[in-house]
């Protein structure tokens, strides 16, 4: 079975906990602080591969998750980091947070980071200054990014069949690959795209075989442009044309007509068209039908005849697939290297979405019912996060924070008193130590 899409929850790991410790020797009569910090959370990274053909799996174990940060100990241990969680997902996986487009794995091996680890919070031995010998705090670290995410795949294979219901698209996926699709002597036996690895000479072709197309395909009709988006990306379009039809002439200018209707760039796709169903065929005939299509199929688009079944004329036409799939693909990566000296490319791509600039912005808010003041904004909140408030020294830091920040001198503004109770995300304190 072949699944495009799936909904993954992706969670990325939570920091390990800062730890508080003091030393103890001999001869040391009180030991400095010496509580490690904790592990940064893993990663969730996703990857994509040849080795990977659907996103069925993820249906059955939509739960991506990695590893936690490592708690920080006495002398000055930190914590382990979390493994990070690698993700293999077929070339061609779209990721999708919130209806937003974060990740576009096209290439084999490519990588991006989804979702990241929380950091790991410090221990007291972090804390340690002139004034502060003796820190008995440290802190909690921070959750990782988490959310649902979607996954949607477009094949990238290197040829899509393309044809007429029945034309004997599946028949010659399955003469030429180890894919076993279904065939039948009836229109739409293929109801989701089935993709095959072809051997040819020395080298593969990846195939996708995709349900019949009809008139009015490109709006809708029969199964429909759902599956033209799945021969988008593929290189080469393999036509096939039945060679009992009426008129292969009208067959192949339907198909084209409604390639060029759903997307022009497609339409400009190369080409290569095969007549096929031949072997029982008068040779007379089958010269017929040839110079009809001739007719109407453009001039450096070469014509084969072709029996899946009987196998002949199979090699020929993969040979001359193969030749063009290569010619893309070369001004392919000569385009990509264009782009990538255009554009700074670290390797690993990691998606910010200009968090620097939000993680400053704060905001208050007095709630008056509830006799609160809250604030909210991405740094304070994280500082929040990683506070434990069981400790007084910790909540101290955090109150330290929000007069560098200037929340302190605008709550006073606003009238907050030394006991008025604020509140960060989840947690509640009082404005200044009581
Ligand atoms: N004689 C002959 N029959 C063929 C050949 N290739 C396919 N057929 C027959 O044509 C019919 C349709 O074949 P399929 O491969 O299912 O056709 P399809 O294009 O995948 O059809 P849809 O999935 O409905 O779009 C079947 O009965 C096949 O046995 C061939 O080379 N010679
Ligand atoms: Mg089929």
């Amino acid at each position: 079975m072949f699944a495009d899409t799936a909904k993954v929850i992706v969670t990325a790991g939570k920091g390990g906990d800062g730890a508080v410790s003091f030393r103890r020797e001999i001869y040391v009569d009180k030991g400095g602080p010496d509580g490690g910090n904790g592990g940064k959370g893993g990663d969730v990274v996703f990857m994509a591969t040849t080795g990977e053909n659907t996103l069925l799996d993820f249906r059955y174990q939509p739960n991506l998750k990695a590893q936690d940060g490592g708690a920080g100990a006495k002398r000055d241990k930190h914590g382990r980091n979390g493994d990070d969680l690698i993700v293999k997902v077929p070339i061609g996986t779209i990721v999708k947070r919130g209806g937003e487009i974060i990740a576009d794995l096209a290439r084999d091996g490519q990588q991006v980071v989804v979702a990241k680890g929380g950091d790991g919070g410090f221990g007291n031995a972090h804390f340690k200054s002139s004034i502060r010998q003796t820190p008995r705090m440290a802190e909690l670290g921070e959750v990782g990014d988490a959310f649902e995410a979607d996954l949607e795949l477009k094949l990238l294979a290197d040829v899509g069949l393309i044809g007429f219901p029945n034309a004997g698209k599946s028949t010659f996926l399955s003469v030429v690959s180890n894919a076993r699709p279904e065939i039948a002597d009836y229109a739409f036996t293929t109801l989701t795209p089935n993709l095959g690895v072809a051997k040819v000479d020395d080298g593969t072709l990846l195939i996708a075989d995709i349900p019949g197309l009809i008139e009015g395909a490109s709006e809708g009709k029969g199964l429909g442009d759902d599956f033209l988006r799945h021969v988008e990306r593929t290189a080469v379009l393999l036509h096939l044309i039945d060679a009992y039809s009426n008129d292969v002439a009208a067959s192949y200018n339907t198909i084209r007509s409604e390639l060029k209707k759903y997307n022009e760039s497609l339409a400009e796709r190369a080409e290569i068209v095969a007549l096929t169903k031949i072997e029982g065929l008068d040779p007379d005939i089958i010269a017929l039908q040839k110079d009809a299509l001739r007719k109407v199929v453009p001039e450096g688009t070469p014509i084969f005849t072709i029996s899946a079944v009987a196998h002949q004329g199979v090699l020929d036409v993969l040979r001359a697939v193969r030749e063009r799939v290569q010619a893309y693909r070369t001004a392919a990566a000569a385009a990509e290297q264009q782009d990538d000296s255009d554009s700074e490319d670290s390797g690993l791509e990691t998606i910010t979405l200009g968090r620097e600039q939000l993680n400053e912005k704060w905001d208050t808010f007095h709630d008056k019912e509830n006799n609160l003041w809250v604030v909210t904004g991405q740094k304070i909140e994280k500082f929040a996060r990683r506070t434990n408030f069981d400790q007084f020294e910790s909540v101290n830091r955090l109150r330290d924070i929000m007069k560098k920040m200037g929340i302190y001198h605008q709550l006073v503004r606003e009238g907050a008193a030394g006991d008025s109770t604020i509140r960060i995300g989840n947690s509640e304190f009082p404005l200044l130590e009581q």
